[in-house]
């Protein structure tokens, strides 16, 4: 096993379990912090670390707190992450800076591989990954998470990209990256509340174990770099794209008008759809999460049984 970078706090049992090559699946803070309101976020955040243990996967929810990025969190923690007025949120590029000031940080997809693979850890739940914003041709609005997706050996499991972002540059943008994107049992890339997105799989694959050799072959020539796992929101769970569409609209159009910009663009049009369904796409996100913690506690089964 790679030993765990010293400057990472790791609880004991997810220490032991990497020693013990038990399976380990991390998972981030943002989607807790500035992705969902309080008290659903905390719920959310327990919840899933229950589902990932009756899967047979130890859960490593990681942020930073007081400067130190931790690796495993107890449930004072994740109650902080999800309430606390001032937890920052963390790409790669604020790592630095809030780890000097011995600041709260909730990590994007981005910090969490980085931090994840540092500790030695190579599946990674979440809901919705960052993108190619709608626009980025004026912005150059980008999300570090596909840089990070091209750097970091570590495969990332969600329900595939929301349509607050431009979903076909995306899937371009990690191409050219040389990421990976499997679509588990789909010919469709999912966008997020919806099993479709007018986008084809680029992979498809119908089983963890699939996945799993497919890490094995991609590290093992020697490839870096993570995996995207998209995972299609479960069919009584999804929101019809059309209805979607609509609100999305309006929250970009709404984010425009009040001049949003940079890391708050993200969590603001979250927010904003959450108001504008009456919380039923908070629903949906929470059902995408679930499932994709089941996924990924099977991929981490598989993989640990391959290594
Ligand atoms: N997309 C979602 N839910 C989320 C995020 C993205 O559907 O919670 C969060 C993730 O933490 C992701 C981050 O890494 O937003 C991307 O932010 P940005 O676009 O600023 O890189
Ligand atoms: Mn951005």
């Amino acid at each position: 096993m790679t030993t765990p970078h010293p400057m990472l706090r790791l609880t004991d049992e997810v220490s032991q379990a990497l020693r013990d090559r038990t399976p380990v699946v991390a998972l981030e803070s943002t989607i807790i912090s500035h992705g969902m309101p309080y008290p659903q976020n905390v719920a959310m955040a327990v919840e899933v670390e229950g589902i990932i243990r009756e899967h047979g996967a130890v859960p490593a929810t990681i942020a930073v707190l007081g400067g130190i990025p931790r690796i495993g969190l107890d449930r004072d923690d994740l109650e902080l992450l999800a309430s606390h007025g001032d937890v920052a949120k963390v790409s790669l590029r604020d790592l630095p800076f809030v780890m000097a000031r011995g600041a709260h940080g909730a990590t994007t997809v981005a910090a969490t591989m980085r931090l994840a693979a540092l500790a030695g850890i190579r599946v990674f739940v979440t809901g919705g990954l960052g993108g190619v914003h709608r626009g980025a041709e004026h912005t150059f609005d980008v999300s570090a998470d596909l840089t990070e997706l091209a750097a970091t050996d570590v495969t990332v499991v969600s329900a595939g990209v929301k349509s607050i972002l431009d979903i076909g540059l995306t899937l371009e943008k990690l191409e050219t990256l040389g990421v990976p994107v499997l679509v588990h049992g789909s010919d469709e890339f999912p966008s997020f509340y919806s099993r479709d997105s007018g986008h084809r799989a680029p992979m498809r694959v119908d089983s963890p174990a699939e996945v799993a050799a497919v890490m094995t072959a991609k590290w093992g020539i020697g490839l870096a770099g993570g995996l995207v796992v998209a995972n299609p929101i479960p069919v009584a769970d999804e929101i019809p794209a059309d209805r979607i569409g609509a609100i999305i609209s309006r929250a970009l159009a709404d984010s425009e008008a009040l001049n949003v910009r940079g890391k708050d663009i993200t969590p603001y049009l979250l927010g904003r759809i959450v108001e504008l369904t009456d919380g039923a796409s908070l629903t949906a996100n929470i059902a995408l999460v679930r499932s994709n913690a089941r996924l990924g506690a099977a991929i981490a089964g598989e993989y640990a049984a391959r290594a």
